[in-house]
């Protein structure tokens, strides 16, 4: 294993991210690296999905855009040195300008052949916790490209004073808000982002972003780590397992068995096996 010593991301990067609201970082893992966190993510979204063999044309419009397994981290153990991911995890750090970050959680997020697109949204808005201090990290372990699910993001978008819920399960509202429709947004291109194996494409939480459906044969494997800055507080009373699993009160910082700190961290320590779990589907 590499030893982590210099940060990650230049100023050049950090400042890009502040500008655009994502980040694409091209050879942040090694293809050792993706070869065995790839395998560990894929063992574990198995063990998750045994026995689901509907066809994605049975499936919810939900999980037609992907199959969603949160907090892989917390029951399988391979999955954790990806989720702190000392190299991730400050990167992340920097491109908050914080010196500590959280993991809120992971989460496997694989399009399958077939899959519909991912609806535009923003992140934050599903979240009980404030301030907009979050970014995740995504990561496409065969790369990403067009027609396999790329994703989109609309630069600046993060910038506008731009918060909507958009239900992108199609479970409150079968029609979501057009997010891309907004007067805020309106005129500003999305940009589709095309990247090898082993880049990172790092998201803020209140950039809009959506991925296009996959028309490949082939299942799109990504994984998503997303971090908060230490010090975010929950900043609703609405139910959210992540807060109220550790009996965290509205006002308070989210500090927890479920929310470790990722950066910083002494190499190789990883987080134990939380004793509640987190939630594994949906965004509660
Ligand atoms: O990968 C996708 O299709 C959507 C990803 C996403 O919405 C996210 O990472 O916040």
């Amino acid at each position: 294993m590499q030893a982590e010593t210099a940060a990650p991301l230049t100023a050049d990067q950090v400042q890009r991210f502040a500008r655009d609201g994502y980040l694409v970082v091209e050879g942040l893992l090694d293809d050792e690296e993706r070869a065995r966190h790839g395998a560990a993510v894929d063992d574990a979204v198995a063990y998750r999905t045994a026995g689901d063999d509907r066809p994605v044309a049975d499936k919810t419009v939900y999980e037609q855009s992907f199959i969603q397994c949160m907090n892989l981290w917390t029951d399988h153990e391979a999955v954790r040195p990806l989720t702190f991911h000392p190299r991730l995890a400050r990167g992340a750090a920097q491109l908050l300008e914080k010196p500590a970050v959280r993991v809120w959680h992971d989460q496997a997020l694989y399009k399958e052949a077939g899959g519909r697109e991912t609806d535009p949204h923003q992140d934050l808005p599903f979240w009980p916790i404030r301030p907009a201090d979050q970014v995740t990290a995504w990561i496409p372990f065969d790369g990403s490209r067009r027609g396999h699910g790329a994703m989109a993001y609309v630069p600046g978008s993060h910038r506008v004073g731009l918060q909507k819920f958009v239900d992108i399960t199609h479970l409150l509202h079968p029609e979501p808000y057009p997010v891309m429709d907004d007067p805020k947004i309106a005129g500003i291109e999305p940009v589709w982002v095309e990247v090898p194996p082993g880049s990172v494409v790092f998201h803020h939480s209140l950039t809009v972003h959506l991925a296009e459906p996959n028309t490949s044969e082939a299942m799109r494997r990504v994984f998503c780590i997303i971090y908060f800055a230490d010090g975010c507080v929950r900043a609703a009373p609405w139910p959210h397992i992540t807060v109220d699993g550790q009996g965290i009160e509205v006002g308070q910082p989210v500090r927890g068995e479920l929310t470790p700190l990722a950066w910083p961290r002494p190499a190789g320590d990883l987080p134990p096996t939380p004793t509640r779990p987190g939630p594994k589907t949906g965004f509660r």
